[in-house]
């Protein structure tokens, strides 16, 4: 569509991105009979799984239940052909969705919104974007994704590489041929985790460079059994209700309350039974895992014993071994990770041991030495949660900036709305559950919230809602204390803001669970959207 053609309109809303939170957040605001647009940096609908086209690029939460569940037709129709989605099949499930549902006609692709300024006088939010585009709206809706904006480390000679340069965030649409040629990859987490063993099986040889050593399980993922699939969809809206009453909104079998409370051979068995089963539900083997450090080991050493299994040579075995607290940075869920490291064509770097001193043309030097590479990849993660907005010039009442007002690190009540931004909404916003949880759940949670809200807002005639001051506090508060008696605050995570440079060390996500969660959300419901204040 062509944003200029409606210039001088006025829409009830405009909602900033097109991944799952944005397509779902059109389609309620459309149902609810109101106006609305949205603007997407991508030349298509998918949002983070847009970008993120690296080989092995795969959700870590089953198809089945990464996918949305507001309209039964869809759920039922829809068919995922593994118990892991990869990127290209999430790709066609958006587009599905966004078919389905006539969604493009409201898109604006390739696109970015660069300014969000708001006009008290006339209670609108003017929106611009690098396409020239001025648009005025009631109601401003982010749906800008917690893993978008992309991390680029401040590395010496990055711009003096003149070798083939990818990051994993930005992967080309068109591929990349590794044939015979060599490969430096910067950052063991997810993305490189995941993207490792394929791109090893492809390349002369790969070269990865390690900062911290991660925790990896295997996915141990399959193609989909039908019976499983026709069961698991009868059965759905009270697996959904099951998944929805746990922490992470996943539907792992809840373990038992202290790994401590156990034998060791019982402990062990668990571990096992999980690390069999595959995927995220090791983080749920006991309740304590993430408060108590005694338990938390029992778990961390357990993988470390499977890393010296699996890895022969004892010194790359050593390497890969981590030292933190298990689960504290985002477990890593793969395929052949650590087995890759058998091969003959892969070399582990330990930034500890040998720290990178620059980028050269031909390659990364290090302290020790130069290794020249045909490509060069950065799986350096995300400015996560806050950088995406805080790119935005966004702007609330008396012209105070969004990214001022979060210097400190992010305020927010609930992670939905902030003080001093009126009609401004934040989908899986810093301080909601979101990146600890099953994400597309998770936004519809926070849509049909939204949804509910501006309905409720138009039967009483009012225009304008905003955070107060003290719901605001009294959240940030609680989600500060929570997180500090958690074992998650005790490593350099993204979470915690750690791995970009310069940003506050402030546990972003709320820590204390998805049922605590939603049971705060139906209460401010029940209560008139209590904690905002609507005129
Ligand atoms: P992550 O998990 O943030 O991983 C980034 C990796 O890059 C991590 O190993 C970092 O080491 C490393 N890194 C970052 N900066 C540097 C520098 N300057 N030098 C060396 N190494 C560096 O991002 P991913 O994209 O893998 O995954 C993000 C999430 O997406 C993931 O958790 C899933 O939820 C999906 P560090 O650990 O900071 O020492």
């Amino acid at each position: 569509m062509n944003g200029s053609k409606e210039h001088d309109q006025i829409c009830d809303a405009i909602v900033i991105g097109a991944g799952f939170a944005g397509m779902y957040m059109l389609h309620v605001l459309r149902e609810a009979g109101l106006s609305a647009i949205a603007f997407e940096t991508g030349g298509d609908v998918g949002g983070t799984w847009y970008w993120n086209r690296y080989p092995g690029a795969r959700c870590d939460t089953e198809s089945l239940f990464y996918s949305y569940q507001f309209d039964e037709a869809l759920q039922q129709d829809w068919n995922w052909t593994e118990r892991y989605p990869a990127q290209p099949e999430i790709l066609q499930y958006a587009q599905h969705v966004a078919h389905r549902f006539d969604l493009k006609r409201n898109i604006n692709f390739n696109t970015k919104v660069t300014d969000a300024l708001w006009d008290e006088n006339a209670q609108l939010w003017n929106v611009s974007t690098n396409k020239g585009a001025h648009k005025r709206c009631r109601f401003l809706i982010s749906a800008v994704g917690c893993l978008s904006a992309v991390n680029v480390p401040d590395i010496d000679g990055l711009d003096d590489f003149k070798g083939e340069y990818y990051q994993t965030g930005l992967w080309p649409r068109e591929g990349v041929n590794f044939r015979d040629k060599t490969v430096a990859i910067i950052g063991t987490g997810s993305s490189a985790i995941q993207s490792i063993p394929v791109i090893t099986e492809q390349a002369r040889h790969v070269t990865v460079f390690q900062r911290t050593a991660n925790y990896v399980v295997p996915a141990q993922n399959r193609p989909l059994d039908p019976t499983e699939v026709a069961k698991i969809k009868s059965d759905y809206p009270s697996l959904r209700a099951k998944a929805k009453a746990t922490y992470s909104g996943n539907i792992f079998p809840t373990g038992g309350s202290s790994a401590l409370d156990v034998s060791p051979e019982e402990r062990v068995q668990e571990y096992e039974n999980r690390w069999r089963a595959g995927g995220l539900g090791l983080m749920g083997a006991f309740q304590d895992l993430q408060s108590n450090q005694a338990s938390n080991e029992t778990a961390a050493d357990f993988v470390r014993n499977k890393i010296r299994e699996i890895v022969k040579d004892p010194e790359v075995a050593r390497k890969l071994t981590p030292t933190n607290t298990f689960g504290c940075k985002r477990l890593c869920v793969a395929t052949n990770y650590y087995e890759t490291y058998n091969r003959g064509n892969i070399s582990l770097i330990d930034l500890n041991d040998t720290p990178i001193q620059r980028i050269t043309s031909n390659g990364v030097r290090t302290t020790r030495q130069d290794h020249d590479v045909d490509i060069l990849i950065l799986a350096t993660g995300f400015d996560a949660m806050t950088g995406a907005l805080n790119r935005i010039n966004i702007q609330g009442t008396g012209g105070e900036k969004l990214r001022d007002t979060w210097r400190d690190g992010p305020v927010t009540y609930l992670g939905l709305g902030v003080h001093g931004f009126p009609n401004m909404f934040t989908i899986t916003g810093p301080g909601s559950p979101s990146v600890l949880t099953n994400m597309i759940p998770t936004i519809e949670q926070h849509v049909n919230l939204i949804g509910k809200c501006l309905i409720s807002m138009s039967k009483k005639n009012a225009s304008r809602i905003e955070a107060s001051a003290s719901a605001q506090d009294d959240w940030v508060a609680y989600n500060a204390e929570l997180a500090n008696r958690s074992l998650r605050v005790t490593c350099n995570s993204w979470y915690l803001g750690a791995n970009v440079t310069g940003k506050p060390r402030v546990f972003m996500p709320f820590v204390g669970g998805l049922p605590a969660y939603i049971e705060k959300c139906e209460e401010i419901v029940r209560d008139d959207f209590k904690g905002f204040l609507i005129t």
